[in-house]
């Protein structure tokens, strides 16, 4: 990147020195993962975020409901940055809260909604989070999904009995755990679109459904393909797929190795020297780990998919500007919850972090 913007990005850093705490998801560019104290998953930056009392403004280099997150779990003095507004993610705003509420409707006017507990991934705005606490249920991450689910089914009669789950945004994620975790059958599960009456399902789908997944994905995790998988494999001999939980069923099951961001890095830390893989998953995290695994032979699962378009809005002119702005003693780009809704995001928050395991 440009040699000028380094320099002022280096000298605004030193300049905030202990009042700022930068954080990098796994999927930002290299030019801002440079300036990040800690990189991490959704899940482990929410922690950090949480763990640095001491820091007036958390600079949040990830996406809009990180930073929502991040908000919720820091102290109202601590004032969270997201460097640019139009970092969004497109899966979380497939679940806007009007559409949630009138779902919700639909299994009340069904007689079901007191059998169901709903589970949000953390990839959701925080008045779904909220929407969770206030029923009663809990945030998962792509780590936990499988114990979150199964304490889910657990408050409704158990993974055996007759309670539901309304999963919500990532249908993927919760058809991956609801059947390859918990041995649910594919027909237990349903898709709910919010776009049409019903969620497009009949009275009896639902009263007979176990989980009801909503239509929601990730632009970039759902584009594999079970193709991508056979020709990874007919090209490269031995190599080991590995692909995130957010892609879709049947490349799941195609693949070796399944699991989240914080998985796929131990993973290949742990391969033997000279193995050969095949990830799926965001393209600048991929590119990092096999820089950073030079002795093993890393593949792209597709190269026609690549980077989170808006993870990659966030970038170093961008941070500059925030970081600046905040030593000129401007706050820009600050997020900042309803109390409301921050209230019950943390109690579906706290109910993930006292699952066990
Ligand atoms: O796909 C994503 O955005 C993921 C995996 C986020 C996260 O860190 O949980
Ligand atoms: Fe959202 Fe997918 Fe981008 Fe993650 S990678 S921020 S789930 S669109």
């Amino acid at each position: 990147s440009d040699p000028d913007l380094v320099e002022r990005a280096r000298a605004a850093r030193a300049a905030l020195g202990d009042r700022a705490f930068v954080l990098g998801h796994h999927y930002q560019r290299d030019e801002v993962i440079d300036f990040a104290d800690v990189t991490g998953d959704s899940f482990k930056l929410a922690r950090e975020a949480a763990a640095r009392p001491e820091a007036e403004f958390i600079l949040f280099c990830g996406v809009h409901f990180m930073a929502e997150s991040a908000d919720i779990l820091t102290s109202d003095a601590q004032q969270v940055v997201l460097p640019d507004l139009a970092a969004g993610c497109s899966m979380a705003d497939m679940a806007a809260i009007h559409q949630v509420d009138e779902a919700w409707a639909v299994l009340e006017d069904l007689g079901i909604a007191g059998d169901t507990i709903p589970v949000t991934y953390m990839n959701s705005s925080a008045a779904i989070k909220a929407f969770t606490g206030r029923h009663g249920g809990t945030v998962c991450t792509s780590s936990n999904a499988e114990v979150a689910l199964r304490w889910a089914f657990d408050q409704v009669g158990g993974v055996d009995g007759t309670g539901k789950v309304l999963f919500m945004p990532d249908q993927h994620l919760g058809r991956n755990t609801a059947v390859l975790k918990l041995g649910l059958p594919l027909e237990a599960c349903v898709v709910f679109d919010p776009r049409k009456p019903n969620g497009g399902l009949t009275d009896a789908e639902l009263r007979d459904a176990r989980v009801i997944l909503w239509r929601g994905h990730c632009s970039v995790h759902g584009r594999f393909s079970v193709q991508n998988v056979h020709d990874i494999r007919a090209a490269v001999p031995d190599v080991n797929v590995l692909v995130h939980p957010e892609c879709k069923h049947e490349v799941v099951t195609a693949a070796d190795y399944v699991g989240s961001t914080e998985y796929i890095i131990k993973m290949l830390d742990a391969a033997e020297p000279g193995s050969s893989w095949a990830i799926g998953t965001e393209l600048n995290l991929v590119r990092r780990v096999a820089r950073e695994h030079p002795d093993q032979n890393v593949h792209y699962l597709d190269s026609t998919v690549c980077f989170c378009s808006t993870m990659n809005r966030i970038d170093l002119p961008h941070l500059v500007w925030a970081m600046e702005s905040l030593v000129a003693g401007r706050v820009v780009n600050r997020i900042v919850v309803d109390p409301d809704d921050a209230h019950w995001a943390r109690v579906a928050l706290d109910q993930m972090l006292a699952l066990p395991g």
